[in-house]
């Protein structure tokens, strides 16, 4: 098989890093490995060049961003890491398999579900990662559009090459859900909850969005590409979607590294695809946990028709069964669901 490699990086046995593997790299490593002061020479010995050339590389990783203390006689200390998403900052620590592994960033791109599906064409592994700091043409569903300020937030696809079926597709929009819901829980505390199907939403606003789109043949998936957006760092909101978006930042009052985070979604979401690829069938009990919109008054439309009633169960397939006010369950596939109570909405 052809494994494209990410421009500027080469396969190591932990992923992709940046190709060649820069001195700047092995410094970072280092004072990132070495929590006492290591001397420039030290560093220069290690890796034969000069103690300029390491000066060098020190005043090049302090305009990234990263905190580096100099001190005479003692060396050099890295006192703090700016907020990156890099290839490398997502590598460090890392504990997935499959999810990640090849990850293609971009300091701004317009979608990065169009660069998944462009590299996907191009034969991209299976768990590829794409993510930027910045998108010019974040897209949510029926062609809206996803607000994406740089290095904010978390915008980012993934490609996967799993098993299954079509008509599984809308799982995968859920298992996502799930695995971002219980990675924000872990990480920041915050009481987030799904929206079905495709919102975590905080209270009652929306922290993240899903955006699951694939190519296949008739009967056969080629690719999955899941596109997430989370509002990490987003002191706040455009009048427009102040009243139906949040963010972590605005939730929890205090900054969140971007790259723990995603690491965190990457590996709950790898757990949950490998059970569910396992047990299709099975849809977790803890999804109705953490349903906001289950047992609440809900509105979707069918063939136009706006039709009310109240959201009592997640089929296995993943459809919001909906009781409707006539007394009939209605499976409800896809679509637009207003639920009571949330982004304000009264029913
Ligand atoms: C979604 O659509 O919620 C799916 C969003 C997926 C975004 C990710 S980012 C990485 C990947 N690359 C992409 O191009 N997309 C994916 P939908 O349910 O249709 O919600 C869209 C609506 O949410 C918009 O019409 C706005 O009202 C609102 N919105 C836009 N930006 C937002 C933001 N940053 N936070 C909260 N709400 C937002």
């Amino acid at each position: 098989m052809w494994i494209p490699r990410p421009p500027g990086q080469r396969q190591t046995e932990k992923g992709w890093c940046l190709y060649p593997m820069h001195a700047k790299q092995t410094i970072l490593q280092l004072l990132k490995d070495t929590p006492e002061y290591i001397s420039g020479e030290d560093i220069s010995n290690r890796l034969g060049i000069t103690r300029a050339a390491v000066w060098k590389h020190i005043r090049a990783l302090r305009e990234e961003g990263y905190e580096v203390d100099s001190v005479p006689n003692k060396g050099y200390r890295l006192k703090s890491l700016p907020d990156l998403v890099t290839a490398e900052e997502i590598l460090d620590g890392l504990a997935t398999k499959r999810l990640g592994r090849s990850i293609y960033f971009f300091d701004e791109i317009d979608s990065t579900n169009e660069e998944a599906k462009r590299r996907g064409v191009q034969g991209a592994p299976d768990g590829s990662l794409f993510i930027a700091e910045s998108q010019t043409m974040g897209k949510g569903r029926l062609g809206r559009a996803w607000t994406s300020p740089k290095g904010e937030g978390l915008w980012f696809s993934i490609l996967s090459r799993s098993g299954l079926s079509p008509l599984q597709i809308s799982n995968m929009t859920l298992i996502t859900g799930l695995s971002v819901c219980r990675a924000i829980r872990c990480q920041t505390g915050c009481e987030a909850m799904i929206k079905w199907p495709n919102d975590i939403v905080i209270g009652s606003r929306k922290v993240c969005g899903i955006l699951t789109e694939l190519a296949a043949e008739v009967g056969r998936i080629d690719y999955i590409v899941t596109g997430i957006g989370i509002n990490v760092n987003i002191p706040s909101f455009p009048k427009e979607l102040s009243a139906k978006a949040t963010s972590l930042q605005i939730e929890t009052g205090n900054p969140l590294r971007r790259a723990r985070l995603l690491q965190a979604i990457l590996l709950e979401l790898e757990g949950a695809l490998d059970t569910f690829e396992k047990a299709p069938g099975q849809f977790p009990e803890e999804y109705r946990k953490l349903c906001v919109s289950l047992h609440k008054r809900v509105r979707f439309f069918r063939s136009g028709e706006a039709r009310d009633g109240e959201a009592v169960d997640i089929s296995p397939e993943g459809e919001l069964i909906v009781r409707e006010d006539s007394g009939c369950l209605t499976p409800v596939y896809s679509g637009e669901v207003t639920v009571q109570g949330i982004y304000g909405a009264s029913l």
